[in-house]
């Protein structure tokens, strides 16, 4: 992890880089959510806009019909791999990815390709030729923002609801603790270009389709607290939930923030096995747990933020549930021990 502190500087740099190239092919995470989605579709149009061409790309094959409101939906093209040519007057912009490793395949730092990479994930390995990671903003959205305000630009009204849809997403509804006063600041003043707050809350909270309603009632059947007065909390969804509920992938979304919400729960963890056979994990904690979510998902060799990370899990999917456990409260014992 390269530790690289964020300089305001960064701002006005990258709105300057973008300036300077007459193509940007946009690149964001696999499983797109909607801080992805939200920063993707509002550079994208920003950039028509200013009369480059600009595509957007990610390797999702299932979109998530959550994001259909937003201006710039319908240029997404699937991409899993790309060889990155060297190209005059093309720059590769990365956002909301912690790594190169994040969307497409294919992206070789240590190539030193004309690249930008827009985050704000802690961990973000700065692996692009300008880096503009501010590491305490609550989305990707929100830094974005501040790149458009650093160079001068319109912000039209889908703009602003890109960005919006970003920031409300990715704070849990301005619940999280990544959501500051600078966040609300901005969040007015995309009202005030024009975003909808009402609508897009409609549109993004109450607007879960039944099947994915059905997948989370599974989810919950099967929640397991344990630890110290319950303050750890684990489930399970198996392939044959998505099959059998008509569910994809993206019903997922939002799942895990939800079971946050059980009193006295400090630190939750979902298993999700995927049709490929893979088991991933994803990992929600508040204040008040011994460890970090970002902490804990680190032991297994993924990572994200403190309070919300992921994790490929390698053990067998019948076990998967019981390992955890044993994994957490073997974690927990080891900050009890050194406290
Ligand atoms: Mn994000």
């Amino acid at each position: 992890m390269t530790t690289k502190t964020f300089d305001p500087q960064d701002l006005t740099r990258a709105s300057e880089t973008l300036r300077a190239y007459d193509e940007w092919k946009i690149f964001t995470h696999a499983k797109a959510d909607g801080d992805a989605w939200g920063s993707s579709t509002a550079l994208y149009v920003a950039g028509k806009a200013l009369g480059k061409r600009v595509s957007w790309h990610n390797p999702d094959k299932e979109l998530s019909d959550r994001y259909k409101h937003l201006a710039g939906f319908e240029a997404h093209e699937t991409l899993e791999k790309f060889d990155f040519p060297d190209e005059v007057g093309v720059l590769y912009v990365f956002l909301d990815c912690s790594n190169e490793e994040r969307g497409t395949q294919g992206f070789d730092p240590s190539r030193g390709l004309n690249s930008l990479n827009i985050d704000h994930h802690e961990d973000n390995s700065q692996f692009a030729r300008v880096n503009c990671v501010d590491g305490s903003a609550s989305s990707t959205c929100e830094v974005l923002y501040r790149v458009f305000m650093a160079g001068g630009w319109e912000v039209t009204r889908g703009i602003a609801e890109s960005l919006y849809t970003g920031i409300f997403t990715d704070t849990g509804s301005f619940t999280f603790s990544n959501t500051s006063p600078l966040t609300h600041r901005i969040t007015a003043e995309l009202m005030e270009l024009g975003a909808d707050a009402s609508y897009l809350s409609d549109v993004l909270s109450q607007n879960k389709n039944s099947a994915d309603f059905l997948l989370w009632s599974r989810a919950m059947s099967r929640v397991k607290m344990f630890g110290p007065g319950n303050i750890f909390a684990l489930s399970i969804l198996y392939k044959s939930d998505f099959d059998e509920t008509g569910a994809d992938m993206t019903g997922t979304e939002g799942l895990s923030s939800m079971f946050m919400t059980i009193r006295g729960v400090k630190l939750i963890s979902t298993i999700t096995e995927y049709p490929s056979g893979e088991i991933r994990l994803s990992v929600r904690s508040r204040e008040g747990s011994p460890f970090g979510a970002g902490e804990f998902a680190r032991t297994l060799g993924g990572g994200g933020h403190e309070r919300a990370a992921g994790a490929s899990f390698k053990v067998s999917i019948n076990d998967a549930m019981s390992e955890l456990e044993r994994l957490i409260m073997q974690k927990y014992h080891e900050c009890i021990d050194t406290h």
